[in-house]
């Protein structure tokens, strides 16, 4: 495997299978005192960080592939592989991956010859990482929709990369899937025409057997599952129900009526080793679905893409915090009108919604004990609204309102405009890249006889990607957009051994 980047130390080990990095890694321990006193401790924790270098086979699932995502990913997957371009009223257009942390950000590696400039790569370099290009794709609707006729239907492509593409989509086809019609609005009823039949089992068992079959066709090593369906609504935990992953497979062989369709897919998934991610708000990982993860030791992540107006509310209540403004009213309205804006005009379905895009600030304002009083939160109101004629092309307007000095006011007002499935598409790319690379880093304390071992199950690293981020229990959720960076650039970092991003630039601040 040709490496873009080697570094040159000796606590980095390159073998014909893996990158070994001896990394100390440092952080802080902090007591207190009433809020008063606090004593601090730095703590360093060596570790030794394995990064497998083959990339496998990778196969990726979609559930929800005929939908506005789903085609559009599928669409993007294909016109970047066979580099499509194409005429629009601006000029040629080429494929890119604008969006995608991983194929268009950039990451500073350090400084140049003579001291004189910073070096960028990016991201994708740092270590050797799946190309979209060798990714096979399949996938699963309610509605039997041919993805070229879904791709149309969606009306998110330029008409003419659409032609392009119809011949290479006309003959996908989704698998059929799970439909329990309580658990997405009503409205949903006449695209679901694509179903398997039979008990809660024997459609789990239909899911696994997908998953199996098109491993094997495909001859994949390594697939990976990805919920870009239709918005559920909450499914109650109930005790005895899907409180265990134990419960939950009894659950689902009785059939109860509380299990999701996601759910089912979660434990698919967990069953066939596969490592599953959430795009929706939904509670999918029910304590039943995370403890049979666990258990089969797969990944899982989520909850539900961030895409655009809270990846924009995660930055800036972050500035206005920690540059010593309190926020004290958020109030964030769109309208939109592709079918995810239809399915959410539902109550149960944007409740939600409203749920996964709400707490996206508490982490901030906790942060801050001079600004907010224990349990204070800024009012932060959440609405949306379905109108059809806009289409994917999603309105979201935002008014922040902040106390600043001496009882002052400042609003701040966003009108932002965007084709949501545009915005959605890159995002997945970039979770299943990394949710793929999680899969070949591997941990030990050294200097002991210890086993490596890998991510815990719940994959918090892809917390950038998410509205909600789900984490281990009892872990802290970071919101903040920089700080969801900073952990993958500097943990992408560690498997090099080189020390966090820190910013100091000391060397151009020191006589
Ligand atoms: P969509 O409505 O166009 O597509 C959803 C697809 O899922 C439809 O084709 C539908 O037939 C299918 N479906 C529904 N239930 C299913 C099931 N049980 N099994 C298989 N297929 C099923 O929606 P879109 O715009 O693609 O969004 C997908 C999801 O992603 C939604 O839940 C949305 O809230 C979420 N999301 C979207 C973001 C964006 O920016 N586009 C951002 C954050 C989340
Ligand atoms: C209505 O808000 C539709 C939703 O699916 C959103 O477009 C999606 O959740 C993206 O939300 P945000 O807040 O990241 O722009």
């Amino acid at each position: 495997m040709a490496l873009k980047i080697r570094v040159q130390s000796p606590k980095v080990k390159y073998t014909e299978d893996y990158i070994e990095a001896q990394y100390e890694y440092q952080t802080t321990n902090v007591t207190e005192d009433n809020s008063v006193n606090y004593t601090v401790t730095p703590v360093t924790t060596n570790l030794l960080i394995r990064t497998q270098l083959k990339v496998p086979k990778l196969g990726l699932m979609l559930v929800g592939w005929g939908g506005n995502n789903g085609t559009t990913i599928t669409a993007a997957l294909i016109a970047n592989k066979l580099k499509l371009t194409w005429e629009t009223k601006n000029g040629i257009q080429k494929a890119n991956w604008y969006g995608s942390l991983i194929q268009a950000s950039t990451v500073r590696l350090g400084r140049g010859k003579g001291n004189k400039e910073d070096v960028y790569v990016p991201m994708s370099w740092m270590l050797p990482m799946i190309n979209p290009d060798d990714i096979e794709v399949d996938g699963w609707d309610i509605s039997n929709m041919n993805l070229a006729d879904a791709m149309q239907r969606a009306k998110v492509l330029d008409i003419n990369l659409q032609k392009q593409l119809i011949p290479h989509l006309m003959h996908m086809k989704p698998r059929k899937s799970i439909y329990y019609s309580d658990f997405i609005a009503a409205n949903q009823e006449k695209r679901a025409n694509n179903i398997i039949s039979g008990t809660k089992f024997e459609q789990l068992e239909q899911i696994r057997e997908d998953i199996a079959e098109f491993k094997a066709t495909k001859n994949l090593d390594q697939v990976i599952i990805l919920w870009t369906a239709n918005t559920e609504r909450f499914s109650e935990i109930i005790p005895g129900v899907n409180d265990t992953a134990e419960n939950l497979l009894n659950a689902i062989k009785e059939s109860h009526s509380e299990i999701s369709p996601s759910t089912v897919f979660a434990v698919a998934a967990a069953l066939e080793g596969c490592t599953y991610i959430n795009g929706s708000p939904q509670n999918t990982f029910v304590p039943g679905a995370i403890e049979l993860a666990e258990k089969h030791k797969t990944f899982i992540g989520g909850d539900d893409f961030k895409s655009g107006q809270t990846k924009l509310k995660s930055v800036l209540v972050d500035f206005l915090v920690s540059a010593g403004i309190k926020p004290v009213s958020i109030v964030s309205y769109n309208h939109l009108g592709n079918n995810d804006g239809y399915n959410l005009s539902a109550p149960q379905q944007f409740r939600s919604k409203e749920i996964s895009k709400s707490n996206v600030v508490d982490d901030m304002v906790q942060s801050n004990k001079i600004l907010y009083q224990p349990g204070e939160k800024p009012d932060h109101c959440v609405v949306i609204k379905y109108v059809p004629y806009v289409g994917d092309s999603k309105r979201a307007m935002d008014e922040y309102t902040s106390e600043i000095l001496l009882g002052g006011h400042n609003t701040i007002v966003i009108h932002n405009t965007c084709e949501d499935s545009l915005l959605a598409s890159p995002i997945i790319l970039d979770l299943v890249l990394l949710a793929e690379i999680c899969s070949r880093i591997t941990f030990k304390l050294a200097d002991t006889k210890d086993e490596f071992t890998g991510f815990h199950s719940v994959l918090s690293i892809l917390s950038y990607l998410c509205k909600a981020p789900l984490v281990p229990q009892g872990t802290p959720v970071v919101n903040a957009l920089f700080r969801q960076r900073a952990a993958i650039e500097n943990i992408l970092r560690a498997c090099l051994a080189l020390p966090p991003e820190n910013n100091m630039l000391l060397e151009h601040k020191v006589d």
